[in-house]
């Protein structure tokens, strides 16, 4: 029933979400953004689902927000609605680890919606960039934050003051993308086949891999490592450590109960 996305499972406890808007290059519309947190949301409570993948066209990942749909907003109204408030969704509410397959254009917002994936995988000829500055804007869903954390403030401060692109080349180079494709299908496929490995964990382990990680962005190193701490702790009472640490003194293959 969507419009802008198509949902599919192709792979055991994977849920892919193409974002499907080629006329506009998959500009992030508000619509857009309703129907993707939703199918997000569904995967995320569907207990078959382990990992999802979030992917455009080979043309585009998404070429940014959709500058038309901007281009007459007020002050007043971005501010009274909280405009930007959907795009937290992600990156906020969702637990389960959700990797971005980048092909194509991924500009201004499509760079930021990229970038708010737990993983990020990209092919070489992928074109990132947050243009914004050339609109008379600045970055608005984390790029300035999110960037600066993955390749550094120099690199980050001159890419958002100049509106210069980056190849998926050089993000892979810099950081920001995990693995590097020769091809927009490979790394489809690899994005998926890495979902469907994260899949076939405890799913109690990998949500609590997924937040520490994702904690290290926010916290100081000993703040962080406290943290760490106490989830490990916590994981001893989880049913899924017994059976994992017993199959593996027994040499056997653990049956995860995702308890
Ligand atoms: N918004 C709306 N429509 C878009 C967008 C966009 N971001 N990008 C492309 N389109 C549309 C074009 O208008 C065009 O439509 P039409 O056929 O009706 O004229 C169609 O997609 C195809 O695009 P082009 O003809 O321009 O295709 P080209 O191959 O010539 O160029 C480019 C491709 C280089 C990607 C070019 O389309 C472009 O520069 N797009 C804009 C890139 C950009 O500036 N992105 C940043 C947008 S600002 C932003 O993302 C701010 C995020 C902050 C948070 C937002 C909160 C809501």
């Amino acid at each position: 029933s969507y419009q802008n996305i198509k949902i599919s499972t192709p792979k055991p406890g994977v849920g892919l979400i193409t974002l499907n808007r080629p006329k506009a290059l998959n500009a992030l519309s508000s619509p857009l953004f309703v129907e993707l947190n939703d199918a997000l949301s569904k995967f995320d409570k569907d207990a078959s689902i382990g990992a999802m993948v979030i992917t455009g066209s080979e043309r585009a990942f998404a070429a940014g927000a959709d500058i038309k749909e901007m281009q007459s907003l007020t002050f007043s109204a971005a501010y009274t609605t909280d405009f930007i408030a959907p795009w937290s969704h992600l990156s906020t509410s969702i637990t389960k680890p959700v990797l971005s397959a980048v092909n194509g254009y991924a500009l201004g917002g499509g760079c930021e919606l990229a970038m708010m994936a737990d993983i990020l995988y990209c092919s070489r000829t992928a074109v990132f960039g947050q243009p914004e500055i050339k609109l008379g804007t600045i970055p608005g869903a984390g790029g300035s934050q999110r960037l600066t954390a993955a390749i550094g403030k120099a690199r980050a401060m001159e890419l958002v003051l100049t509106g210069e692109n980056f190849s998926g080349a050089q993000a892979g180079e810099w950081g920001l993308a995990a693995k590097v494709f020769e091809t927009a299908e490979e790394c489809v496929e690899g994005a998926l086949k890495t979902a469907e490995k994260i899949a076939t964990y405890s799913r109690v382990a990998v949500k609590a891999g997924k937040e520490v990680v994702n904690k290290s962005q926010d916290l100081g190193v000993r703040e962080g490592v406290e943290f760490e701490r106490r989830v490990f702790h916590a994981l001893f009472g989880s049913r899924d450590q017994k059976i994992g640490m017993a199959a593996f003194a027994e040499k056997k293959k653990p049956e995860w109960s995702h308890e």
